[in-house]
């Protein structure tokens, strides 16, 4: 395959690199903290190509329906303003970066970090065309994220070797990326991108 030039067209899209979703968290990604090192890289690979840098964060308030506490699937995680809502320390974030918090309405769960945020607006209005996505979890908030980016409009990649998913149970994660090359969604690793 010819590489992939990163251009200012492009947005690498940082899905929930956030403490409760790493060891030590309430609500731990298996092997988080080993895809920070390679989201570093293509940090930087997008810094120097002029592309847009955009962080997503879980940001739910105290008593969101999606805990155990109401009934939800999860376990309490990503209250807003505390430090498992915080992104990672080692995550190398510009201070450009474009933070969107989703999730913030008690009585709605929002997997998408397009769902009642500003992250299409914001993106189209910079004439962003194409989305590379990184983070956490597979399953959900990278899957529902990159489903959302095709539906509107834009050309998704899956950075490979820069999501970490659940995996519960076992194959769940490889199934979602099956899912979503199955929908237009191209799988890519950092030896096919070069900068600007
Ligand atoms: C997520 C479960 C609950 C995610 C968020 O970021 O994928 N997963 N909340
Ligand atoms: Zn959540």
């Amino acid at each position: 395959m010819a590489k992939i030039k990163i251009l200012p067209i492009d947005a690498l899209i940082i899905v929930d690199m956030q403490n409760d979703f790493m060891p030590g968290g309430t609500l731990p990604v298996p092997n988080a903290l080993t895809i920070i090192s390679a989201i570093n890289k293509y940090i930087e690979l997008f810094e120097k190509s002029n592309a847009l840098i955009v962080a997503t964060r879980d940001w739910h308030p105290p008593n969101h329906i999606s805990f155990n506490t109401r009934g939800g699937p999860w376990p309490p995680h990503c209250i807003q303003n505390t430090w498992g809502a915080e992104f990672h320390k080692d995550l190398k974030l510009p201070r450009n970066t474009i933070v969107i918090s989703k999730a913030f309405k008690e009585d709605k769960e929002a997997y998408s970090g397009f769902e009642d945020t500003e992250l299409d607006n914001t993106l189209k209005s910079r004439n962003i065309k194409r989305l590379f996505i990184a983070g956490v979890a597979t399953e959900y908030c990278v899957k529902a994220t990159a489903e959302d980016g095709v539906k509107l409009g834009y050309q998704v990649f899956l950075l490979e070797d820069a999501i970490k998913g659940i995996d519960s149970p076992p194959g769940s994660e490889e199934k979602a990326i099956e899912d979503l090359m199955n929908k237009g969604v191209v799988a890519i690793k950092i030896n096919d991108v070069i900068a600007k």
